[in-house]
């Protein structure tokens, strides 16, 4: 028999949730896939604050999809097959903390935590006993799963809060933040972030285009795609803790016309100052260590260059 981790490194997989989904199934979803790759099928819907939280991760999704498309199904954070929109003939991989009512019998494999608290809290061990490292959004969508099932942390055991602190080391995020996000206010949060960017804001005219680039602490996505909203062609939104450096980039449509591919720029750049980069076309990112504003004064003199080209 494969064993899970198997299951997970396949590719082409779809990473199914309950119907409804929350931001436990959709954290652990968010992780899973950044990490071993996947559609998540938001067929089911999601609810409330899990629609807020996938508006900070840009994630492909599927809907309706054709479970025949798929090498494996993973389905997450659900108690039995009646909780999803359509029961999959065939299930590879069941990863839950419910109680198991013994109804997964068209699944190859179970894993089952009922003492977990939160789907997420079994996901981030998967990723620890395989010595994976775990990124900073991977590590925030987790801890919305694990804050919201533990009910704000009131049902959290001591060994839980080590996980959780340590996702919050890694995101760089506090509790008042995710919050804030869960609750209604959440925007607040989204809000602040954009408006500190906008106050740190630089931005150049290179050719016909506009390149814009700003520092924050937190959500650089968030504050990239406002600024392509803002009319900027291309947003590069830098973020430092510890020493180590994030950037986000994001192209408008009409340079993207130009044949730019930001995935492309983010990698070459990482293999020259020792990060690591990559991404879509048009939504990328790159880490590495350093200062932050001397690094976004890099990309950008980068990019001027590559507008020249
Ligand atoms: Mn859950």
């Amino acid at each position: 028999m494969r064993k899970s981790i198997d299951i997970l490194g396949r590719k082409n997989k779809l990473i199914m949730m309950h119907r409804s989904a929350d931001p436990d199934a959709l954290g652990s979803a968010i992780a899973l896939s950044r990490i071993f790759g996947g559609d998540i099928d938001i067929t089911g819907g999601l609810n409330r604050s899990a629609k807020k939280m996938l508006g900070l991760f840009e994630m492909e999704t599927a809907e309706n999809p054709n479970f025949g498309d798929y090498n494996e199904i993973i389905v997450l954070d659900t108690a039995s097959p009646a909780q999803l929109h359509t029961i999959p003939p065939e299930i590879s991989l069941v990863i839950d903390h419910h109680l198991d009512a013994g109804e997964w019998e068209m699944a190859e494999h179970t894993l089952v935590d009922e003492s977990a608290i939160a789907c997420a809290r079994i996901i981030k061990n998967i990723f620890e006993t395989e010595g994976i490292d775990i990124d900073r959004d991977s590590a925030l969508a987790m801890l919305f799963g694990m804050y919201t099932d533990s009910k704000g942390l009131s049902l959290a055991t001591a060994d839980f809060l080590r996980d959780f602190a340590e996702l919050m080391d890694i995101s760089g995020t506090d509790i008042g933040t995710i919050n804030d996000i869960l609750q209604d206010n959440g925007s607040d949060a989204v809000s602040t972030a954009v408006m500190k960017g906008l106050q740190r804001l630089k931005f150049g005219k290179y050719g016909k285009f506009t390149v814009a680039w700003t520092v924050v602490s937190v959500f650089e996505s968030a504050v990239a795609n406002a600024l392509i909203h803002a009319g900027a062609d291309i947003a590069f939104v830098g973020s430092e803790k510890d020493g180590d450096v994030r950037v986000i980039g994001r192209a408008s449509e009409r340079i993207l016309r130009k044949g730019i591919h930001l995935g492309r720029f983010f990698s070459s750049l990482g293999y020259e100052m020792d990060g690591e980069g990559g991404g879509h076309d048009g939504a990328a990112g790159f880490t590495t260590v350093g200062d932050v504003e001397g690094i976004l004064t890099i990309c950008v003199s980068r990019f001027a260059k590559e507008i020249d080209k």
